[in-house]
């Protein structure tokens, strides 16, 4: 066996490792909804002056919830509900499937801390 033909599909292995690594990268979330479906049942919590508004949030499963960044510094969502980096003026909007207690935390400030209550 050449050398060459040894290299060639540890290549095109690590090349798919990459592809997938750099997926999961990109999409902080797979919960993320694009469209919303008519009739969805639709919450919004906004970040505003570093906070979570409403920081409390009773919803029932499969609900979404849209989060937008009011304000004029970039925040991020992290914790039980991860949807990464959001400019000012950004918003993004997730479906909640699971239930139970969901916290979640702006990293970038350690204050900033909210809670969604899931229910059935
Ligand atoms: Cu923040």
């Amino acid at each position: 066996m050449s050398l060459k033909s040894l290299i060639k599909p540890n290549l095109i292995i690590i090349f798919i490792i990459l592809i997938f690594v750099s997926g999961c990268i990109n999409s902080p979330s797979d919960k993320l909804v694009e469209e919303i479906p008519e009739g969805s049942a639709i919450h919004e919590i906004e970040m505003r002056d570093f906070k979570f508004v409403p920081n409390n949030l009773e919803v029932t499963a499969g609900d979404l919830v849209k989060f937008v960044n009011s304000d004029r510094y970039t925040h991020n969502v992290e914790g039980d509900i991860n949807l990464g980096l959001f400019a000012p003026g950004e918003f993004k909007t997730v479906k909640i499937s699971e239930t139970g207690e969901l916290s979640y935390t702006c990293t970038l400030h350690s204050n900033m801390n909210g809670e969604l209550n899931s229910k059935l």
